[in-house]
């Protein structure tokens, strides 16, 4: 922080001062590559420099958090711009689970190429505490009895740098990375869907594969952050109350 100290005299020769503390924040999150920031203040808008705005569907809200519900309906589509022609990526967010129990399989992200309608997918299985991710149509799995189902939000990012894809919870690697097909990502129209799995191009949703509760500050990079950037996303907050 610095001052700035204004002196003014006016044309009597009367004089007056004012003395202005300025603070300089330096932005705490990774600019670089930065495809689209969804911080979902009263709606689904870009607040990156791309504009791919995204559009809720059915029942889903952005009352500064993305909330989706126990349906197969509410979902958040997103331009098929934000991941479409990329190799390396992340996929960042602030993520809380609103059910506990073990038939569930939350959805976070599903991409259809129009005729694979899992080209792209991470989703958490409840059955066994584990994030799963396809890429090209290949299910690849992290590490089991990871604890979601707490009701309570955890910050998770994927990455994809060249063959290696790593899977980060609250900031800190679970695991040490596993190797994924190196498939560029192509997505279509209306193919990019957040909070539910699509089985058909934007749509043919299950409920018990709907996210069901809350996202915030959604992030995609078309580069693999490095460790140290992702903890500088898991330490911005979110817009949920608890
Ligand atoms: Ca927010
Ligand atoms: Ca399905």
């Amino acid at each position: 922080m610095f001052s700035i100290t204004c002196n003014v005299e006016n044309s009597q020769g009367s004089r007056t001062s004012a003395k202005v503390d300025v603070r300089v924040v330096k932005p705490n999150v990774p600019g670089q590559g930065l495809m689209a920031w969804y911080p979902f203040n009263n709606n689904a808008n870009d607040a990156g420099n791309n504009n791919y705005d995204g559009s809720l569907m059915s029942g889903a809200t952005a009352n500064g958090i993305l909330t989706i519900g126990p349906n197969a309906t509410d979902a958040l589509s997103l331009p098929n711009q934000v991941l479409n022609g990329l190799n390396d990526f992340t996929i960042s967010g602030w993520l809380r689970m609103g059910r506990t129990g073990d038939s569930f399989e939350p959805w976070w992200v599903s991409c259809s190429n129009g005729t694979n309608h899992n080209f792209l997918f991470i989703y958490y299985a409840s059955s066994n505490n584990r994030w799963s991710m396809a890429i090209d149509g290949t299910t690849y799995n992290f590490a089991t009895d990871i604890q979601m189902k707490d009701l309570k939000w955890h910050h998770v990012t994927v990455i994809r740098s060249g063959a290696l894809a790593r899977l980060y919870i609250d900031g800190g690697e679970i695991g040490a990375g596993i190797s994924v097909k190196t498939s560029t990502l192509n997505v279509v129209n209306n193919g990019l869907i957040i909070g539910q799995d699509q089985d058909a191009v934007g749509g043919a949703f299950q409920a018990s594969q709907s996210w069901a509760g809350d996202m915030d500050n959604l992030r995609f990079y078309n580069r693999a952050l490095s460790a140290a950037e992702i903890q500088q996303l898991a330490n911005e907050s979110h817009s949920g109350s608890n």
